[in-house]
């Protein structure tokens, strides 16, 4: 269940095909892409576009690597030997490929601490990104003595309306094509209506998914952001995970829906 094979934890399937298909239909009858709402000025910020971020004050957000030190995702302390981050992450890498780092701002230190894994579990109808389930959970061979992130469940979500700002946290490209980030970064990006969300983002599917970013681009998470935590309210609520390259004029990226699967993940984070 744990440790390479997959879990045998069930219950939830998705509505692709049909999502898929609509979104098809209403991504061609889009064009031009419809005018986002563009949100007032976020209160913090101006990951592409972000502001330099304090480990202290995000003691959670931890960095996952290869086992030869180079940074590969994101991810997120949700319980003490617990790191929730996208199993696109993970998939097909067994416990000794990875590392996670804690603690550590700047890449190029040696702050902070590092721990390996003993196992990965992803969930069971993980195939594609598009198709949702992007979440894995890596177990850590000894717990972290640092503050962890709750998990957004199905009554939280008044804390991430449409329009409303969340944060995104990590070590990702700083623009599309360009260099991952040596500091941790952040950027503050509003909620995107689900309609919206289907509508210019083939393959989007509220139910497992939820999407941020801003009409105009300019501020989004990029590649090597994937598995780093969206938070609002002081819970997880989402972890990164696609988009249609970065920081683009309407194409807000896509990250997990975490109170979706905060029952299961429940499960998983107890075994
Ligand atoms: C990636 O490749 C990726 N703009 C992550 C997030 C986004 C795009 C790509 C969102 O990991």
């Amino acid at each position: 269940m744990w440790s390479g094979t997959r879990s045998q934890l069930s219950g939830f399937r998705r509505h692709a095909t049909l999502g898929a298909a609509l979104a098809a239909v209403l991504l061609t009858l889009a064009a031009p892409a419809p005018a986002l709402a563009e949100p007032p000025a976020p209160p913090d910020s101006r990951v592409v576009g972000g502001i330099r971020a304090s480990i202290l004050e995000f003691p959670w957000t931890v960095a996952i690597t290869k086992s030869d030190g180079s940074p590969l995702c994101g991810g997120t302390l949700v319980a003490p030997a617990m790191v929730l981050t996208a199993a696109h992450c993970a998939i097909g890498r067994q416990p000794k490929d990875l590392l996670v780092i804690a603690g550590r701002e700047d890449l190029l230190t040696l702050g902070g601490e590092i721990r390996a894994l003993t196992g990965i579990w992803i969930h069971p109808f993980y195939t594609d990104v598009r198709a949702g389930d992007d979440v894995a959970v890596l177990r850590l061979a000894l717990p972290l003595a640092r503050p962890t992130l709750p998990l957004a469940t199905p009554a939280d979500t008044l804390l991430y309306g449409p329009g409303s700002y969340t944060l995104a946290l990590g070590w990702g490209r700083t623009a599309e094509g360009g260099f991952p980030s040596r500091y941790l970064l952040k950027a503050a990006l509003p909620i995107v209506g689900d309609p919206l969300c289907q509508a210019v983002l083939a393959g989007f599917e509220a139910s497992s998914m939820l999407c941020a970013g801003y009409a105009n681009g300019g501020v989004d998470t990029c590649q090597g952001d994937s598995g780093g935590p969206l938070i609002a309210g002081g819970k997880l609520i989402g972890v990164t995970s696609w988009g249609i390259g970065c920081a683009r004029p309407y194409q807000p990226g896509v990250y997990v829906r975490v109170s979706t699967y905060q029952p299961l993940l429940d499960l998983v984070l107890r075994s």
